[in-house]
């Protein structure tokens, strides 16, 4: 399960998404006071002001930061495991997050085709189907789809076993498109070297402001689909200075997968980060 949005728990589930009990449920009842939301001015909610950050009726505050650090703490033995596998091969390891459709598998088409004869290898996050492993495969390229049933991230542990699967080749990129979801990605390390996040510049410059862990975890932001800016109305300094705002680090691309406009400069980064990995496994 999910602490950060319960999506995965059963349990959760039934409140949360189940609409045909013939019971009557959810928001008429159990809801007195003290179940940890705090109004706002104006009559708004929020539910994650408690210290674990989030509410699910029944479970208390300190139940849920015991599960989620328990969830956590065996994911990041996993990652850790991950992490040093690909060190002894000199991989680099890009943990492309988003909300769905934004341009992930798009630009990694075109990122492979781009990267010509580099070896690299795909890792697929899906809910359902192996569309887009399909789509990568499609180029040539390894790939090897994880389908997440109701889970709404990839974590270390399947990761682990989709890069036995693919034995990535020394000195190559595993690159890791994660399942669409601007929020529970954040928190699961999968041992990549960093998390490459693509935003499509139709989502609304808002969306740093809103998903802030997302961007706070990001190495790198991609602004993607800027052939639509002109037809968008869209500020792309806006969209920079607010990633800034929630990371003043993270480095920005603007980049079309569909037009090939910034491309060069994505891969260069690219190739710059491997050289980098590898570079102290040359000295050794
Ligand atoms: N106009 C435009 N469309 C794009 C671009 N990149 C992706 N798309 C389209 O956006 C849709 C979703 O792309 P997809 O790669 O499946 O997104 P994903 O869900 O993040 O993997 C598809 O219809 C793509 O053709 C882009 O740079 N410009
Ligand atoms: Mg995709």
């Amino acid at each position: 399960m999910c602490t950060v949005c319960g999506c995965g728990d059963a349990k959760v589930e039934g409140h949360a998404h189940d609409h045909d009990h013939d019971h009557e449920h959810g928001h008429a009842h159990h809801h007195g006071h003290g179940h940890g939301h705090h109004h706002h001015h104006h009559g708004d909610l929020h539910f994650g002001q408690g210290p674990a950050g989030v509410a699910v009726p029944g479970m208390s505050q300190e139940r849920l930061i015991e599960i989620e650090t328990d969830i956590l703490a065996k994911n990041d033995r996993y990652a850790a495991e991950n992490r040093a596998f690909l060190r002894g091969r000199g991989v680099f390891a890009v943990n492309l997050v988003s909300s769905p459709g934004s341009g992930k598998t798009t630009l990694l088409c075109r990122t492979i085709e781009a990267l010509g004869d580099q070896p690299l290898a795909v890792i697929e996050g899906d809910q359902q189907t192996a569309n887009d492993a399909d789509r990568i495969r499609a180029t040539g390229a390894p790939a090897v789809q994880v389908n997440t049933g109701k889970g709404c991230h990839l974590d270390g542990h399947m990761v682990g076993h989709a890069i036995e699967h693919l034995d990535p080749r020394p000195e190559s990129f595993l690159f890791i498109e994660n399942v669409g979801n601007l929020v529970c990605p954040a928190g699961f390390d999968l041992g990549e070297d960093c998390k490459v996040a693509i935003l499509s510049v139709t989502e609304g410059e808002d969306k740093p402001l809103k998903y802030p862990d997302m961007f706070t975890a990001a190495r790198l932001a991609i602004l993607n689909k800027v052939d639509l800016a002109p037809h968008c109305d869209v500020d792309l300094d806006l969209y920079e200075s607010n990633l800034r705002r929630v990371n003043p680090d993270i480095e920005t691309l603007r980049v079309s997968a569909r037009t090939g406009e910034g491309m060069e400069a994505w891969t260069g980064w690219l190739r710059a980060r491997l050289a980098d990995k590898i570079r102290p496994r040359a000295a050794e």
